[in-house]
């Protein structure tokens, strides 16, 4: 697996997690390729984002089909969805997450520019100041301000934990793990502690930790 990598070796892609902790969930054993944002376009097939695993018979860019795939194939190990209803919910999760992804990265974005190489920070820098239409210095501005809106944003999955384990109901589901990749991202780079002062969410991360600890202990491959 095509696995983003900062210079130092950690890895830092809250989707290149979920797709990792997938494969641990259907116990798929899988190696990781160190890949910088500038190696990307390297990537047989002409991906331009990462994750991007190679099965063998195929090879899959994206996170989510991994994970579909991983249910087609494996379907008598714990399941990722759980039928169709879950594949469709499961996508509302990711859109949740997609949008929790750009709230959380604002506090994130100077930390993550300093741990690259100098060459990669040019492109981070570039293609980033592009999407947020500022510099990553007005991003990062006001980082109080920015996790209280990652706190905001995170209400519904505080209130869902209040009467059920996982965001998959009494076992983890996919949707746990697009949800785990991005605190696992945050622990990884290190600026911001998403986790502190919360109850719920640090008790169901830790769940997930007892269940997959072996996985993300593997912060640098
Ligand atoms: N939908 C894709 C999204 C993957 C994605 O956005 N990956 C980012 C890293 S978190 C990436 O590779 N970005 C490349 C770039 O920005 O150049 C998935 O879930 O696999």
């Amino acid at each position: 697996m095509h696995d983003l990598t900062l210079a130092d070796g950690r890895r830092l892609s809250p989707w290149c997690w979920a797709a990792k902790l997938a494969l641990a969930h259907k116990d798929v054993a899988f190696e990781t390729i160190p890949t910088r944002f500038i190696d990307i376009p390297k990537i047989e097939g002409g991906f331009k984002t990462v994750p991007v695993v190679d099965l063998g018979e195929a090879t899959v860019g994206d996170s989510f089909e991994l994970a579909l795939k991983l249910e087609t194939d494996y379907p008598d190990r714990p399941p990722l969805f759980a039928g169709e209803g879950g594949v469709a919910l499961s996508r509302f999760v990711q859109a949740q997450a997609s949008f929790l992804l750009g709230k959380m990265s604002r506090a994130m974005v100077l930390a993550i520019h300093d741990g690259l190489d100098e060459e990669t920070q040019g492109y981070f820098r570039t293609s980033r100041e592009k999407m947020f239409k500022a510099t990553l210095e007005e991003v990062a501005a006001e980082p109080e301000k920015n996790i209280a809106a990652v706190k905001d944003a995170l209400t519904p999955i505080r209130i869902l934990l209040r009467s059920q384990p996982f965001l998959g109901g009494e076992t983890p589901l996919f949707a746990d793990l697009m949800v785990a990749g991005l605190f696992q991202w945050a622990r990884v780079v290190g600026a911001v502690d998403y986790l502190a002062g919360e109850d719920r969410l640090a008790e169901w991360f830790a769940r997930l930790e007892a269940r997959y600890g072996e996985t993300l202990a593997r912060t640098n491959g």
